[in-house]
């Protein structure tokens, strides 16, 4: 076992805490060990297969409508999967995660939201617009956040790995976004354009890995262009007086919700 898992514990190095901080992200090696990844990956895909209920929206695709047939998804986009597998709750990679975050944020942090985000195989058009989780969420006083993105297969160039656009967590002000797919009712991605000199980079990561981001930094991925899924295992920590406010606006990111689009927010002409 990698001497940097210690039970529950993952000791992240100064150099990675360091790059998370000033780059706005940060790739992190074998989080979880093989075994421990495929456990989490038989349930991950019995909710692919459906068997585990996931109602309404909170299925969905996010490289098209709500209108689309599931048999159709390019990114099958399962939100909240603790909630609708309460047995989820507490598991490995929960407990691993939180040890990072606090190594990377500091204490006071919770789960705000977890999810899965699976792209088929043979799909060119699994395309994560480019965004910045910001744009999402509503603005709270307490801007910390760490959202841990883990790979259930390895994750490369071909099938549509993360990119990110280093250090844009430091701009002053959020890139302006538009819903991708219609308006926000008829789907939930958005996306904004890259600027000329803006300059990605491409984090491919294996399974077991996380690549760990903040809500600012702008990121995106590629289609899928190989003969198997792209799976990544996704959860997103915010601090616990965020959290706390963002329900009491009734928003739980939960594509159900009345209040899980908030109307305005990251949208073009919109400063913050
Ligand atoms: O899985 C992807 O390709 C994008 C995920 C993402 O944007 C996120 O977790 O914030």
């Amino acid at each position: 076992m990698d001497d940097r898992i210690r039970g529950d514990h993952y000791r992240v190095t100064d150099g990675e805490r360091a790059h998370f901080l000033e780059q706005g992200y940060v790739h992190l090696r074998g989080l979880l060990t093989e075994t421990e990844v495929a456990e989490l990956e038989t349930t991950y895909d019995r909710f692919l297969r459906r068997e585990i209920e996931v109602p309404g929206r909170d299925y969905c695709d996010m490289a098209g409508d709500y209108g689309r047939d599931p048999e159709d998804y390019s990114i099958i986009n399962v939100m909240l999967p603790r909630r609708y597998h309460p047995g989820w709750r507490g598991n490995v990679f929960e407990r691993r995660a939180a040890a990072v975050v606090e190594q990377l944020c500091g204490d006071g942090m919770a789960i705000d939201y977890d999810q899965l985000l699976a792209k088929q195989p043979h799909r060119a058009d699994a395309v994560f617009a480019w965004h910045q989780d910001m744009a999402y969420w509503p603005d709270t006083p307490d801007r910390r956040t760490a959202t841990l993105w883990l790979a259930i297969d390895d994750s490369t160039e071909r099938n549509g790995c993360m990119r990110f656009v280093p250090d844009t967590n430091s701009e002053d002000r959020l890139r302006p976004h538009r819903p991708q797919f219609g308006d926000r009712g008829e789907s939930h991605a958005l996306g904004t354009d890259l600027r000329p000199d803006d300059t990605p980079v491409a984090v491919p990561i294996s399974r077991g890995d996380v690549t760990v981001h903040n809500e600012r930094v702008l990121h995106g991925s590629g289609g899928n262009r190989t003969a198997g899924f792209r799976r990544a295992y996704i959860l997103a920590f915010r601090s616990e007086d965020t959290v706390r406010i963002e329900r009491e606006l009734g928003f739980t990111h939960s594509h159900n919700d009345d209040g899980g689009v908030l109307e305005g927010v990251g949208l073009e002409g919109e400063t913050r």
